[in-house]
């Protein structure tokens, strides 16, 4: 039975060639029936030939936007939900640190009536240094104190890159407020709660944030710096 059929699941990737061959294996264990769209920033690896010869039984659609004028993580994603058609999406890395198996939690809670599923780092895996726990901490802070000022929705990790979500309310927000979002920074989620101008029902899913195995992180500071302006946006 497709359980899963009123789910797309939307991969950002930049050079994930070998983390994505693995991660849509698991994700046809884990949410047989889903839909995947991988939306690609123009990768020079294999990323493409891997996910257009992924041979199983998974609607997997590549989304190429190596000729689009901005990149950008978060433009990736909203230019995936726009095509989007099942009720639901959710957003996750490539790189395997967000678990697959943690999926069907996410679904049901949706289908339990919640606008918005939010996974919630409850330990990193990976060896995180000073340097990049106090960026963290201080970027959460000051987007928690934004939220506030705003009145708008919170959750507790507002960073977070692993998220699902009733399509039509994201499909609305970005035709008519895209401009809120900074499109080639990394925080979608939190540039949704800041624009969003209604209460959400949202529930947070709790999961362990892995290591990754394979590739790089595609953090820079010029990414820091984005979310940092984006909070006066
Ligand atoms: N389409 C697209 N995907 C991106 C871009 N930057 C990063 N990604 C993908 O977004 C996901 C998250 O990027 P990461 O670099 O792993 O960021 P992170 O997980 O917050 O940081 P690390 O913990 O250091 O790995 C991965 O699947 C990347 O391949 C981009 O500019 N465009
Ligand atoms: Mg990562």
């Amino acid at each position: 039975m497709n359980t899963f059929s009123d789910l797309t699941i939307i991969i950002p990737t930049l050079n994930e060639e070998k983390a994505i061959q693995i991660l849509l294996e698991k994700l046809e264990q884990c949410a047989p029936g889903a839909k995947v769209i991988v939306t690609d920033d123009g990768s020079t690896d294999n990323t493409k030939l891997n996910v257009m010869s992924f041979k199983g039984n998974l609607n997997v659609q590549f989304l190429d936007r190596s000729k689009n004028p901005v990149h950008g993580l978060t433009a990736s994603v909203l230019d995936a939900i726009l095509q989007t058609e099942s009720t639901y999406f959710l957003v996750m890395d490539a790189d395997l640190q967000h678990p697959p198996k943690k999926i069907p939690e996410f679904h049901e809670k949706l289908n339990n009536g919640f606008d918005l599923v939010v996974g919630k780092r409850r330990k990193v895996k990976e060896k995180w240094s000073f340097h990049r726990k106090l960026i963290s901490y201080s970027a959460t802070i000051l987007g928690k104190i934004v939220l506030f000022l705003r009145n708008k929705n919170k959750c507790q990790d507002i960073m977070s890159g692993f998220f699902a979500s009733r399509t039509e309310i994201w499909k609305d927000i970005i035709q008519k407020k895209e401009h809120k979002f900074a499109l080639e920074g990394y925080k979608v989620l939190f540039d949704f709660l800041k624009t969003f101008p209604n209460k959400l029902k949202i529930q947070e899913v709790e999961y362990d944030f892995g290591h990754r195995d394979y590739g790089s992180s595609k953090i820079n500071k010029r990414v820091i710096w984005l979310y940092f302006k984006s909070l006066f946006k």
